[in-house]
């Protein structure tokens, strides 16, 4: 296929409510889709890039930087046999993954109605439907937490996850605990602790978490294998691990027994598919994680998450979890025993709702071969 248009669109689209992590507070989204044209197809990619450097690396600015300026001109024009190949185009960038993520993930979606087939389908997937947890931003006050919770559980999510941070930890999970004995829970730092937080962390312990998630600095695998030596509570590494390599040295190292991959993360399908095949061949259970994405990056977690060793729920949640309306149709719906099921119809399975794109859209640029 010969990579004709690429086009590079910034919506801005505000969330439902503000979502809070240990680093930083999101709620209007700047949001960054990629289309690619090839021979009458049109493919859709969503770089996951938050508006600040203070998840990794990689903003809003920075995505719109490189892929105007390095990812389109290396790609327009160019001949690939299949959506991997485009990595090797990109190959000469160090980084930017997100950015990179965008277009690799257009051009698979392309490949897919190429062949008639649904995306999970073209990357191996097995799922008919994929288990579904929820991640939930660090509240006000534990009474709006448990009220959240509440919600969430009635609604059927297998799995709630709590941001925490120091000072809104373990007295928090606690509390959640004393009123959910039995529910499938889990934590995520981003990054909030240090080795010297030992004793807290240790503290985690009694409270039957399926999961602890990056608890250490976003780019030390090392100090995450000294700290899993010290708990019983499974460690769960997302910031640090951007590709195969890196997964191989978490697991070997032992600084986790559980891996979030994320699409954008990690730079898009091809590389997702060798992280969790590493990742199966040890035994270590994976997961996709969530960026806040609009509906074009969820129907993309979807199509991933239907590959076999995604055996534990994902932070792939319900449109309506986030958006008044989303920019596509259907939009993600949950079932009550909250799963989604995974697109039957070919590409994403999912319409991109090109007039809502258009309305939410604050710039544009578009590259033709
Ligand atoms: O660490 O998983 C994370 C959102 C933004 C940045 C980082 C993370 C998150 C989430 C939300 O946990 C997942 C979602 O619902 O999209
Ligand atoms: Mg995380």
């Amino acid at each position: 296929m010969r990579i004709e248009t690429i086009t590079l669109r910034e919506l801005r689209m505000r969330l439902k409510a503000p979502f809070e992590t240990s680093s930083e507070v999101t709620w209007d989204r700047r949001v960054l889709l990629v289309e690619v044209g090839v021979d009458g197809l049109h493919g859709w990619g969503e770089i996951t890039a938050a508006e600040d450097p203070f998840y990794n690396a990689e903003t809003t600015d920075t995505a719109w930087h490189i892929t105007k300026d390095f990812i389109a001109p290396f790609i327009i024009g160019k001949e690939v046999g299949n959506a991997a190949e485009i990595g090797n185009l990109l190959a000469p960038i160090r980084g930017h993954e997100m950015a990179k993520a965008g277009v690799e993930n257009a051009v698979w979606d392309i490949e897919a109605q190429q062949h008639g087939v649904p995306l999970a389908k073209l990357l191996s997937g097995t799922r008919q439907e994929i288990p579904c947890g929820v991640s939930i931003g660090i509240q006000p006050s534990t009474s709006t937490l448990l009220e959240k919770i509440e919600c969430e559980v009635r609604a059927g999510y297998q799995r709630i996850k709590l941001k925490i941070k120091p000072g809104k930890d373990v007295q928090v999970v606690a509390e959640v605990r004393r009123h959910y004995p039995g529910i499938r829970l889990m934590v995520d730092a981003n990054s909030a602790y240090r080795l010297e937080d030992l004793e807290i962390l240790k503290t985690f312990d009694e409270y039957q978490l399926l999961m602890i998630e990056q608890p250490l600095a976003w780019d030390d695998i090392f100090q995450h294998s000294l700290l899993q030596a010290q708990l019983r509570t499974a460690i769960c590494l997302d910031e640090c691990i951007h590709n195969p390599s890196h997964a191989d040295a978490a697991i070997r190292l032992g600084a986790c027994r559980i891996i979030n991959i994320k699409l954008g993360r990690v730079g898009g399908h091809t590389v997702a598919r060798q992280v969790h095949d590493i990742s199966v061949r040890h035994s270590i259970p994976v997961w996709c994680g969530g960026m806040l994405e609009s509906g074009v990056g969820r129907a993309h977690n979807i199509a991933m998450s239907a590959l076999p060793g995604f055996v534990l729920p994902g932070d792939v949640s319900a449109s309506q979890r986030y958006w008044d309306e989303d920019i596509i149709e259907p939009e993600v719906e949950v079932g009550p025993a909250g799963t989604i099921r995974v697109p039957v119809t070919s590409g994403l399975g999912y319409s991109v709702r090109r007039k809502r794109v258009e309305s939410l859209t604050v710039r544009q640029e578009q590259w033709h071969a």
